[in-house]
């Protein structure tokens, strides 16, 4: 099973939701299915992704919540699982694409590769309707129904260590930041607003760098 057919399985049942993601080949692949203002991109902080979606999804109990998350970044906070156990919003649904690998920097493997059961530990950390999901319909069929029932899950999908052909998004942090909380602000199960339209993704060009030309710090005093 391959993550980008995941998301275009489910992508129409995120039209409404906050969904919040991890940094690197899945958010580009989200993104290259289409941006939308509700999706938000979370550089950097791996392991965070759901403490953000938990805060959204406390702040705004009517809005359905989708977290998309990664194997080596829940691995890397499993306290995140705890806490959301705790407070439990049964408005949303934690996705974690388990590839067995930190595939978004080189594909060193994980865990969950050596027999670590991300369902299991979900389950273990108080979350009871977690589970494993192996086939895409299986997972299409249980995203859906957790997406629209009332009680916190957690679906961890087993899929191939393959990522999108380019990991560019003409999407800067910033701007995502901003248009992320905006789009939020609206009275909650409005329809959210589109993004403005985006020029087709490109391919990544290797960077240049333009010489630097040699020369004093400061102007000689003349
Ligand atoms: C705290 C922290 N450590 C390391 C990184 C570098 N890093 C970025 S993505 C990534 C791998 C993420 O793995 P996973 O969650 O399994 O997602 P995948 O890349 O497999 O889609 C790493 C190690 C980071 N962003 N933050
Ligand atoms: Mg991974």
């Amino acid at each position: 099973m391959r993550r980008i057919d995941c998301l275009a399985a489910i992508y129409d049942e995120l039209t409404e939701c906050a969904v919040v993601t991890i940094m690197g080949a899945v958010a580009a692949e989200l993104y290259s299915l289409g941006h939308r203002a509700n999706f938000f991109y979370m550089e950097h902080s791996m392991g965070l992704a759901s403490s953000i979606g938990l805060g959204i999804a406390l702040a705004q109990p009517k809005r359905k919540v989708v977290v998309v998350d990664g194997d080596g970044s829940v691995l890397m906070n499993l306290g995140g699982l705890t806490t959301l156990a705790r407070y439990a919003p049964p408005n949303l649904t934690h996705l974690i694409f388990d590839n067995e690998s930190l595939l978004s920097v080189g594909g060193f493997p994980t865990a969950t590769s050596t027999g670590s059961d991300l369902a299991l530990i979900a389950r273990g950390a108080g979350i009871p309707n977690a589970r494993e999901v192996c086939d895409l319909d299986e997972f299409a069929q249980a995203a859906t129904a957790a997406i629209e029932a009332d009680e916190l899950a957690c679906i961890v999908a087993k899929v191939e260590a393959v990522g999108p052909a380019s990991f560019h998004m003409d999407l800067h942090l910033l701007e995502n930041r901003f248009e992320f909380p905006r789009a939020l602000r609206l009275p909650e199960q409005a329809p959210l607003p589109e993004a403005p339209p985006r020029p087709e993704p490109r391919a990544a060009t290797p960077t240049t760098r333009q010489p630097t030309v040699a020369g004093p710090a400061h102007p000689e005093p003349s």
